[in-house]
């Protein structure tokens, strides 16, 4: 009996790495840059990722893992791709605007309401349409993954209220649509890439920074900011990206095992990162972080002064996509 059971056991292995084999794989190295730290949601998904790669490949491809932007900024990691040097990434779309102007869709203040809506259109023809816009471009943008709903930080007063946006020299990404967005609330908004942000919050080079809660946690901003309004004033998605040059030369084995692996890590990644951020504010009031709410009231005083943004918004994404993606989230609202 013993002997049956351990035979069938036996057969099934083969059978497995039978499977493995008959497919198309060559031994590969990936590179797979990403811009936050190693502890964070970023990197536990990138490193489930090159876990299914590799598990799904026999081991012929191996992932590397390299965080902390240790291969460059996002933008940087962009033209690599682009180039061919770096296999790839994962990173925000709104880094990605310069190159694929239709990206700016995302950075639309307000846009979405919630997570469920996030996903819809993310994952549905409107993501789609945009993801599409970079392969021309020499990127291949695999799926999207949860960055999240940003809030504002900063170290010289709470934020309460419209006025007190005023004279905050605030780190937005570089991207026109949060620079014009913050400019018009009244900030004095600074584009700078993610990897210079710690430090020039904690030089002082500028006063605050708005980002998701798991960000906030993971890369320790509680240690050099005192503020924290929960605003929700945009969800940003990431994008798991691969350089096109690369990914033509893959089989179409290869090619499926990479974009099944993505989908699993993104699953995984967007329910990691709201149960992470369930418990982030909790988590960065016992580090001292003053928190407030901003009001319903005050929200709406800020989407009034957003208008024009959003109606440039639409106007680089184009009317038929603007349109398409407000008609979506009407029926989702309405049903
Ligand atoms: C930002 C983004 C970052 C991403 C990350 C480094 O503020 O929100 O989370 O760029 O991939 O720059």
């Amino acid at each position: 009996m013993r002997f049956k059971f351990a035979l069938v056991g036996t057969l099934a292995a083969l059978v497995a790495a039978g499977a493995v084999q008959a497919q198309d794989f060559k031994p590969r190295i990936v590179r797979f840059g990403y811009g936050l730290v190693d502890d964070s949601n970023q990197g536990r998904a990138v490193r489930l990722f090159a876990k299914e790669v590799e598990k799904a490949t026999g081991g012929k491809m191996k992932v590397r893992a390299i965080g902390n932007a240790s291969l460059g900024s996002d933008t940087q990691m962009q033209q690599a791709l682009i180039g061919g040097a770096q296999e790839m990434m994962v990173g925000s779309t709104a880094t990605l605007v310069g190159i694929a102007p239709q990206m700016a869709l995302w950075d639309t203040p307000f846009l979405i309401n919630n997570t469920k809506e996030a996903d819809a259109l993310l994952d549905g023809p409107v993501g789609d349409k945009v993801r599409a816009t970079l392969e021309p471009k020499g990127i291949v943008g695999l799926v999207y993954w949860e960055n999240g709903f940003r809030n504002l930080t900063n170290n010289k007063h709470p934020v309460t209220k419209l006025e007190d946006m005023n004279g905050i020299k605030l780190r937005v990404m570089q991207n026109n649509v949060f620079l014009d967005s913050f400019k018009a609330l009244g900030a004095n908004a600074v584009p700078l890439p993610f990897s210079e942000l710690f430090t020039a919050l904690e030089t002082k080079a500028v006063d605050g920074q708005e980002n998701p809660f798991n960000t906030v946690v993971s890369s320790k901003f509680y240690e050099v900011q005192k503020y924290l309004t929960v605003t929700n004033h945009v969800y940003s998605p990431w994008i798991v990206s691969v350089s096109k040059k690369w990914w033509d030369g893959l089989s179409k084995d290869e090619q499926k095992v990479l974009l099944d692996a993505a989908k699993k890590a993104r699953d995984f990644e967007r329910k990691d990162t709201r149960e992470e951020a369930t418990k982030a504010l909790a988590d960065l009031k016992t580090k001292g972080m003053q928190i407030n709410q901003l009001s319903a009231v005050e929200a709406g005083r800020m989407r009034d002064k957003l208008t024009q943004v959003n109606a440039t918004v639409a106007t680089n994404v184009g009317m038929d996509l603007w349109k398409q993606t407000q008609d979506e989230l009407a029926k989702m609202r309405a049903a």
